[in-house]
């Protein structure tokens, strides 16, 4: 399950939409703010039977540590980028222990999306599959960038 705190951040999640298209992985999106509608994040993951949680939010972002609160799953914090970028990374980061986040870089939706898969590939064949195939795939365009470089000096 994709959970963004607005609207604003669906660049973000466009990014991991798209790579969980491509691993095969199913998901939803919601929009869903820690600060202007806890009770609707407390109630999108507590009914939800998704195996992992990317949680996007920019400023100060409460997300992805709210939605950590009230699930045992893994949930993957994807900090947004703003005027200072550093809060939300810190925000995303700086989990008090025993309630962990897995944070990835500013604006990395797509990093969380394969993050997801790879916690879903430990058990769906299938996934992890298409994550060997998806690496292979990486591989051969650094080889292609590789050739296109050294062709041009
Ligand atoms: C955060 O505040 C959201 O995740 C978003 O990144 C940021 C700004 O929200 P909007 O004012 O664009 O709705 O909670």
């Amino acid at each position: 399950m994709i959970i963004m705190g607005s609207k604003s951040d669906l660049p973000v999640a466009e990014k991991a939409m798209r790579v969980l298209g491509k691993l095969g992985v199913s998901h939803e999106i919601l929009v869903a703010s820690a600060h202007r509608t806890p009770g609707r994040v407390m109630d999108a993951v507590t009914g939800s039977d998704a195996k992992v949680f990317i949680a996007i939010a920019g400023l100060s972002a409460a997300l992805p540590g709210v939605v950590a609160s009230y699930t045992n799953k893994p949930v993957i914090g994807v900090p947004v980028s703003g005027v200072l970028s550093m809060d939300s990374l810190l925000s995303v980061v700086q989990m008090p222990p025993g309630v962990p986040v897995a944070a990835v870089g500013l604006d990395r939706g797509d990093n969380a999306a394969i993050l997801a898969a790879e916690m879903i590939g430990i058990h769906d064949e299938r996934v992890g599959a298409s994550l060997a195939a998806y690496r292979a795939e990486q591989a051969a365009g650094v080889a292609e960038d590789s050739e296109a470089v050294r062709a041009n000096v």
